[in-house]
């Protein structure tokens, strides 16, 4: 190992943490580099690492960093994690100011990935992220961790106007996490489109909304942000859905005259739906329905297309 050992720069860049955290983490809870060669700087070694990867995986997780200092000495590495009993449950953390994400009543993994997001540190965030999406499926990890974030990192941000790196760095793992979730095999055509409105840049919710639907069996065309009118006029002749869902974040982009030239298009599906909160309370046309929530969402389309019913829909 000797010449493995790494310095405490490489070792901060394999972790995605500062090397001024890793001085306190030596520091304050004793988790410093063992390998010493005389007249040289310490260095770490492969156990050292592993303490370390605990320690930030439990401090990404919400765990105070002196408890989770205490299970990364006690674990020679992170793979022995699984067998012993969970830490201890985080306090909660400060709602107040300062550099941190309200996070209001979500729980521990919410503000794990609040201060992970903080700490711009995307990798514990993609593994967080990734591994509550494998445990409580897509529908609750958005609702109780990545939509408390976002909401907070959103009051954060206009308290501030700062931390637009944070709503980057959370955005981009969010987006890399959901599109990782299976697809329905390609062979299955989807009948599903979704797309944001003319300008709207905002298309998580959509993202979750197509991860969702990917877990109930049934696949989506994902058209992303700022669809202009007529491309989705013409997307949507071309390929015939069932169901479009036009998300808008922003009253801006929440024109109506959108609903108007695509349901008077070459093709008007059975199931229009508005969705996001920029969409106004009355005056959207005849026939368009409206999502308030991804639960719904999810139920109302899947429904659809239980036991061929999408034929009966379409026809
Ligand atoms: C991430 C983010 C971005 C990212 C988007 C990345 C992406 N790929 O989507 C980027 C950086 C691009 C961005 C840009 C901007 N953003 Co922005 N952004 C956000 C943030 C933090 C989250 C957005 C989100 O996903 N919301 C969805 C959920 C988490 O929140 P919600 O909509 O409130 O949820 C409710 C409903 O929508 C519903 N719901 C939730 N999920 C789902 C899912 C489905 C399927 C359904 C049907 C319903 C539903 O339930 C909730 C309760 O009712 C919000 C904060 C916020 N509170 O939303 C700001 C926010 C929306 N952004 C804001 C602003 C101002 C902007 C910019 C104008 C900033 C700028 N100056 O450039 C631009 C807009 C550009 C444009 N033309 O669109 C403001 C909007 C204020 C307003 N109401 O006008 C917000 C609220 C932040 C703030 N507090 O200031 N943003």
């Amino acid at each position: 190992m000797a010449d493995e050992a790494l310095t405490a720069g490489a070792v901060a860049r394999r972790l995605g943490v500062a090397v001024t955290t890793l001085r306190t983490w030596h520091q304050r809870y004793g988790l410093g580099p063992s390998h010493h060669v005389p007249g040289q700087h310490r260095r770490y070694t492969a156990e050292d690492l592993d303490r370390l990867q605990v320690m930030r995986r439990l401090t990404a997780q919400g765990v105070p960093p002196s408890e989770a200092a205490s299970w990364a000495r006690r674990l020679s590495s992170a793979s022995t994690l699984e067998p012993l009993e969970p830490p201890p449950a985080p306090k909660p953390a400060r709602d107040g100011g300062g550099n941190t994400i309200p996070t209001g009543r979500a729980g521990p993994v919410a503000r794990g990935v609040a201060r992970a997001a903080m700490r711009l540190d995307a990798p514990a965030l993609r593994e967080i992220l990734a591994s509550t999406v494998l445990e409580r499926g897509v529908v609750a990890a958005w609702k109780e961790v990545m939509m408390p974030v976002l909401i907070g990192i959103g009051e954060r941000y206009e308290a501030t106007k700062r931390f637009i790196e944070v709503e980057h760095v959370i955005s981009r793992a969010i987006t890399e996490v959901l599109s990782s979730v299976p697809r329905p095999p390609s062979s299955e055509i989807p009948h599903v489109l979704l797309a944001a409105a003319d300008e709207e840049l905002h298309t998580l919710p959509l993202e979750a909304l197509a991860a969702a639907l990917a877990e109930a069996g049934v696949p989506t065309r994902l058209l992303g942000a700022r669809m202009p009118p007529q491309a989705l006029v013409d997307a949507v002749t071309r390929t015939g859905p069932d169901v479009v869902v036009l998300w808008s974040q922003l009253s801006s982009t929440a024109h109506v005259a959108q609903w108007e030239k695509l349901l008077t298009g070459g093709h008007r599906p059975p199931l229009a739906a508005a969705a996001g909160p920029g969409w106004p309370a009355e005056g959207l046309p005849d026939g368009v329905v409206r999502l308030g929530s991804l639960d719904e969402g999810v139920r109302m389309i899947a429904a659809l297309f239980e036991s061929g019913a999408r034929h009966t829909a379409a026809s």
